[in-house]
């Protein structure tokens, strides 16, 4: 079994993205199953086209997408993933959408192909803070989210997938983020087998 796990580059004048830091901590193996990991462009256009080439290449059974969201206190596995791109800040490559669907004929939201209250569940009983998220919110996470859930709905390759968004790790510190991130990862094996 094969899950791929992607973090994020910094953007927003960030130096670096803990999501990344996390992703990239990761053992090459859990539960059995074989850990690839990637990081990805925080841009609106590339960044869809980048993750399913990754797919390509590696033809995983499981994506789990990790990124950053600095207002939030916990980790947050996300539950939907909107038709819409809007931020109050570019991308890297300098784009800014204000209210663009994602895909213009595309259903509104999409839902998490993972059951991400119970992930949430199994994190808050290990003692890592984390609570269930309704959106991934409007920016690039969201957009990667969207076009991840579409492709496994469409039978692209993986069989299941979302998102999980981390804090800063002034609110939670990078060792509880990345065990988080293993529980998630442990959870999706499990799930699979
Ligand atoms: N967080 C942003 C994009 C990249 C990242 O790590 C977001 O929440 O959309």
């Amino acid at each position: 079994m094969k899950i791929l796990v992607t973090g994020f580059e910094p953007f927003g004048g960030d130096r670096k993205n803990v999501s990344w830091e996390a992703v990239e901590r990761l053992p090459a193996v859990i539960e059995g199953a074989e850990i690839i990991t990637a990081c990805l462009p925080v841009s609106y256009d590339r960044v869809e086209p980048e993750l399913w080439a990754l797919a390509e290449r590696f033809s995983p059974d499981a994506v789990l997408c990790v990124g950053l969201a600095g207002n939030r206190d916990c980790l947050t596995p996300e539950q939907t993933a909107v038709n819409l791109m809007a931020s109050k800040i570019p991308d890297n490559d300098g784009v800014q959408y204000q209210g663009q669907k994602i895909q213009p004929a595309g259903p509104e939201y999409r839902t998490s192909a993972l059951p991400a209250a119970e992930i949430a569940q199994a994190m808050a009983t290990a003692g890592i803070p984390a609570k269930v998220s309704p959106s991934a919110g409007t920016f690039v996470c969201n957009r990667v989210m969207y076009g991840l859930l579409e492709g496994i709905a469409a039978g692209k390759g993986p069989k299941t997938g979302g998102f999980l968004h981390v804090p800063r790790e002034e609110a939670v510190p990078l060792e509880k983020i990345c065990q988080g991130l293993e529980i998630e990862i442990r959870e999706i094996v499990w799930n699979l087998k």
